[in-house]
């Protein structure tokens, strides 16, 4: 099996340099430029499609959910997406805490696998546990009643009530989202997400694979005798970061490879 993971792309405006990198990866991807890209002697630099492609959060900076009126500035990118699901490969995304009521139109229209927190995969016959991971550190009382209540059946019709253009003002008023990363706080998310791994690569998974704090990093563990692998993605705000995976070997890279 060879799967590609990347989360935290933060997407806003098709014009800005992350969203045309990320539309360039596609294409590679497209065109099966994987191993190339991953450029590790193991592998070879044969041209070989992907079997999937895991979104893990906050691919979009914002995301209003109403299936009839898709911001324009994400209609680029969402083709892509469905040029490369029509070659074969299979699209999952996870919800992020800037992008969630995914389901209605990316798992019911297009057909992509939408979960809203965590997902329990197989890749080959390792047991890995995937998700955005915002929850990771769930003793923070006050963000997990905020999650709740913006996803939230009210929140939701309310949210569908806002007429298109308020929408995609608002959008325009977020902030940008590589002001809000600072060190510190990624540094923080990183420890709470190491100890998060620790009792659940004690559990029954070889792996967990994270996003949302942006750091790019790639960490083994020996668990009693069984070697267990720590992921968190990076992100396409600073890092450009993605991980590559083929026949039980995990590779963490950079785009366009550097
Ligand atoms: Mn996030």
């Amino acid at each position: 099996m060879k799967a590609v993971f990347i989360s935290d792309a933060h997407l806003k405006r098709s014009s800005d340099e992350r969203y045309v990198q990320f539309i360039q990866f596609l294409a590679d991807l497209q065109e099966g430029k994987v191993r190339s890209l991953v450029d590790a002697q193991e592998l070879g630099c044969e041209k070989t499609p992907i079997d999937d492609l895991y979104i893990l959060g906050d691919f979009f900076d914002f995301w209003f959910c109403r299936k009839e009126n898709i911001h324009p500035e994400f209609q680029l990118v969402i083709r892509q997406l469905v040029a490369l699901q029509k070659t074969g490969v299979r699209i999952h995304l996870c919800e992020g805490n800037h992008d969630f009521f995914m389901k209605e139109y990316f798992q019911d229209v297009l057909g992509m696998e939408v979960f809203e927190e965590w997902a329990a995969i197989k890749l080959d016959k390792l047991r890995v546990l995937v998700s955005h991971g915002d929850t990771a550190d769930d003793s923070n009382r006050i963000y997990m009643m905020f999650r709740k209540i913006l996803r939230s059946r009210l929140f939701y019709h309310v949210q569908r009530l806002i007429p298109a253009s308020v929408r995609w003002a608002l959008a325009g008023m977020t902030s940008n989202a590589s002001k809000q990363i600072n060190t510190d706080n990624s540094d923080f998310l990183l420890e709470k997400m190491l100890s998060f791994a620790t009792v659940k690569l004690r559990e029954d998974y070889d792996a967990l694979i994270l996003g949302h704090c942006h750091k790019p990093v790639l960490r083994y563990f020996d668990v009693e005798g069984k070697k267990k692998t720590f992921v968190t993605l990076g992100d396409w705000v600073r890092h450009y970061s993605f991980l590559y995976y083929e026949n039980r070997k995990f590779f963490m890279r950079y785009y366009p490879p550097r």
